[in-house]
């Protein structure tokens, strides 16, 4: 299935949950199997992307994702070495909370025409990474501070300057696995800041959390972990959205 504009497609059908699978925590041999389940359990699209890319089938993983998937597929790349021809999109990350040029500019730099190639949808993303209670892949691979749980002011500020610098979506990251989800408050202030879609990821993973993200704000919520840690549980919170 291709999508005429994934970025309009995503937001009609929103707000919803996102899925992530990361090719190095899904074996090349479970694709297919993991994307037919998140889809069957209504995902509104679903990112392909690692922190750190360890698998070096990263393609096949994206084509295996698109081949089973119902719904679009979106690169969300830890780096320019994590892009594929056989997504519908991709998220273009700028790691506006960081002061780390590489993933500010330089990695994105690096990956345009490949992008340009590979013909994807782009779709920049002002990415902010929040604290979260312990050191995350993201945190030391980027090496960058991430934003104050407590300094509302300070995501506002970044999440503004990506609205003002074009970005369509801002992307309020606790990293995967993150001991603490992004807390609330600091959800409803960047919303009731912002004019474009707000995304919320990262140490998701009970219903009151991911409603309670919602409530705040968020037009999107990204699930990862919790896919590949409990089918159950994950079933659950997607049937009572
Ligand atoms: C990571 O926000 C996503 O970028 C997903 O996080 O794995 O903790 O669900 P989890």
């Amino acid at each position: 299935m291709k999508f005429a504009s994934v970025y309009s497609s995503l937001n009609k059908a929103g707000p919803g949950v996102l899925a992530l699978i990361d090719p190095d925590r899904v074996p090349l041999d479970k694709i297919a199997e993991v994307t037919k389940f998140v889809c069957d359990n209504g995902v509104k699209g679903i990112l392909v992307g690692s922190s750190l890319l360890v698998s070096p089938y990263f393609d096949e993983h994206v084509r295996a994702v698109k081949e089973n998937a119902n719904c679009p597929v979106i690169l969300f790349p830890g780096g320019s070495h994590q892009v594929s021809a056989h997504a519908d999109a991709i998220f273009f990350l700028s790691l506006l909370s960081g002061r780390n040029s590489e993933f500010l500019i330089g990695e994105q730099v690096k990956a345009v025409f490949l992008i340009k190639e590979c013909n994807l949808e782009v779709i920049p993303v002002g990415y902010m990474l929040i604290e979260s209670g312990k050191c995350t892949a993201v945190e030391y691979v980027s090496n960058t501070k991430p934003i104050p749980r407590s300094k509302h002011d300070i995501a506002v500020a970044h999440a503004l300057a990506g609205q003002y610098f074009g970005m369509k979506y801002i992307y309020l990251e606790a990293g995967s696995g993150a001991e603490n989800s992004v807390p609330k408050e600091m959800v409803k202030k960047v919303k009731e800041n912002i004019e474009i879609p707000l995304i919320v990821g990262g140490g998701l993973r009970t219903y009151e959390d991911i409603k309670a993200s919602f409530d705040a704000g968020a037009d999107f919520v990204v699930l990862g972990s919790i896919i590949e840690r409990s089918r159950e549980q994950f079933k659950d919170i997607m049937r009572r959205f």
